[in-house]
């Protein structure tokens, strides 16, 4: 395969848990691998993605980070309460048991700014979600799970590299959630 990193980012806009969220997720992989097998996200890399947006060309980033600055938004908690599993993608994830409206808005107006800027050729339905495994041999039964509070004060504009040892995340750029949701 060509190598176009160079010229081209694989980048996703996302929310990154804080530590003790982190921590909380890490240890419910760790806790169902043995049952469901598959590989276990390396908590650093663990996330919620707003919008995935795959290859851009690097000269286009400035364009896109002016686009997502017109997002402005509130910081809000939600709660990840439930444990379930794609077959699909041999994934399990843990996601909230309802819509968190503030989370689905968010996601809503960073795919709104983006298009209005041109940027967005086709985009997946939002779904909240937060993969804790990968390659998932036993998909188990949705499960509730000890609720894991995330407070979301900031999303961030993340590229995907790859390599040797598996995928690593840069953050490229940050956006503050206000108290207020004013800019
Ligand atoms: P996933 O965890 O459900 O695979 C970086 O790959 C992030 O973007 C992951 O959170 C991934 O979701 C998400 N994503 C959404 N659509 C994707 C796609 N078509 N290819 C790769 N990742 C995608």
């Amino acid at each position: 395969m060509p190598d176009n990193s160079q010229t081209q980012a694989r980048v996703f806009f996302a929310l990154w848990p804080q530590a003790k969220s982190r921590q909380a997720l890490h240890k419910l992989a760790l806790a169902i691998q043995p049952q469901c097998k598959g590989r276990v996200m390396i908590a650093d890399n663990l996330h919620l993605t707003l919008l995935f947006l795959g290859e851009v060309e690097r000269a286009c980033l400035p364009q896109l980070i002016k686009a997502a600055d017109q997002v402005s938004a509130a910081s809000f908690h939600f709660r990840l309460e439930k444990l379930a599993f794609w077959r699909h993608n041999r994934i399990a994830y843990a996601a909230p048991a309802v819509d968190v409206p503030s989370l689905t808005q968010l996601a809503a107006d960073l795919r709104k700014q983006l298009k209005a800027a041109g940027m967005l050729r086709k985009s997946e339905k939002f779904a909240a979600h937060v993969t804790l495994l990968r390659n998932v041999v036993q998909a188990l039964a949705p499960q509730p799970i000890t609720p894991v509070i995330w407070l979301a004060d900031a999303f961030v504009l993340v590229e995907s590299v790859s390599t040797e040892h598996g995928v690593r995340y840069e953050v490229l750029h940050q956006w503050p959630l206000n108290a207020s949701g004013g800019k």
